[in-house]
């Protein structure tokens, strides 16, 4: 792994693609610290599906630096329930963006993975050489194969075309501008948006789905984006790295925690219909704490502040409308 060639954003264009999203979102407020020029387009300008489109775009707006935030993402249903989204659209923005990075000689460029590329039931902390080693988990393999290919591809254009092309590897993220939907959100939206509406709905059952018992390791949003400027600046290598906060907790413990923050006393109830997904699901976070990076945001920390965001920002308006 190569960590030398420290790479400066400072008076730099760069491109975060998707930056309305919680991840690019995050970025933004992060790179204002640095010193660089953001370019941002949003959906309407540019659909990253359409390669003559980003093509152009890229030809046009000729970012130095680009980070791929961009992603069709979504919990445990939406992920089972729209494969051909997942992995049509996913494969389709990778592919557009880093094939224009190339033409348009992008000198750096990282790309996104998730949690969900490693086996199902991979070694515990899942290192980076775990990537290919087992069957994937069947509710979101198809999201998964495209964000693999998405690594792939930085790697296959490193190798042909000597790109500075990187990969990073967050775990389960989460913070304001996340996607709150009952449905197809992830669990810690799904569960703010629950425990709010029972609170002041004055409900006494809160459901949660599956059994409770899957533990999940998460990372405070901005926790990431610091993480992201911090390989941008510092890595540059073909392997992946992962990023995650090392904090693990079941949905239980997750649940009773969101219900303190939000103020919710009634009682949890787990339906155990829905799926559990993978019982486990932690990084290994050891290159990137051994390069000097670790995150700094507990979980009841960035939970607040996730809340607080919620609470401001769609149920103000949902109940405004
Ligand atoms: O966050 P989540 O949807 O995704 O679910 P995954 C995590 C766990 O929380 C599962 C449970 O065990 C769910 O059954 N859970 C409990 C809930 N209550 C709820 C609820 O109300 N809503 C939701 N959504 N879950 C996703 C992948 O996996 O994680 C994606 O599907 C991606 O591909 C992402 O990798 C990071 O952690 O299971």
């Amino acid at each position: 792994m190569s960590t030398t060639s420290p790479y400066r954003l400072a008076g730099k264009r760069l491109w975060v693609a998707g930056h309305r999203g919680m991840v690019g979102a995050a970025l933004v407020r992060r790179l204002k610290r640095e010193n660089c020029e953001i370019l941002t387009a949003t959906k309407a300008e540019l659909d990253l599906r359409r390669q003559a489109d980003v093509e152009a775009w890229v030809r046009a707006h000729r970012p130095q630096a680009v980070i791929v935030a961009a992603a069709m993402v979504g919990g445990i249903h939406a992920n089972s329930s729209r494969p051909a989204e997942f992995i049509y659209d996913n494969l389709m923005i990778e592919s557009n963006v880093v094939h224009a990075a190339m033409e348009q000689k992008v000198e750096k460029l990282m790309l996104l993975g998730s949690s969900c590329i490693y086996p199902r039931l991979a070694e515990q902390p899942m290192t980076e050489a775990a990537l290919l080693t087992g069957p994937l988990e069947p509710t979101n393999q198809w999201y998964a194969i495209a964000k693999i290919a998405g690594i792939k591809a930085c790697q296959a254009y490193r190798e042909q075309y000597g790109c500075d092309f990187i990969a990073a590897q967050p775990t389960n993220l989460y913070g304001p501008n996340d996607k709150f939907d009952l449905e197809a959100s992830h669990v810690i939206p799904a569960l703010l948006m629950k425990a709010h509406h029972a609170k002041t709905a004055n409900l006494n059952r809160l459901e949660i789905w599956g059994s409770g018992t899957p533990k999940r390791e998460f990372l405070f949003v901005d926790d990431l984006a610091d993480a992201l400027v911090f390989l941008m600046t510092r890595y540059s290598g073909a392997e992946h790295v992962n990023v995650g906060s090392g904090e693990e907790v079941t949905i239980r413990e997750l649940a009773e925690t969101v219900a303190r923050v939000v103020g919710y006393r009634g009682t949890l109830a787990f339906n155990a219909s829905r799926p559990d997904g993978p019982p486990r699901k932690l990084l290994d976070s050891a290159r990137i704490n051994a390069m000097g990076w670790r995150a700094t945001t507990s979980l009841a920390d960035g939970l607040k502040v996730a809340y607080d965001w919620f609470v401001a920002n769609v149920a103000a308006k949902t109940a405004a409308s």
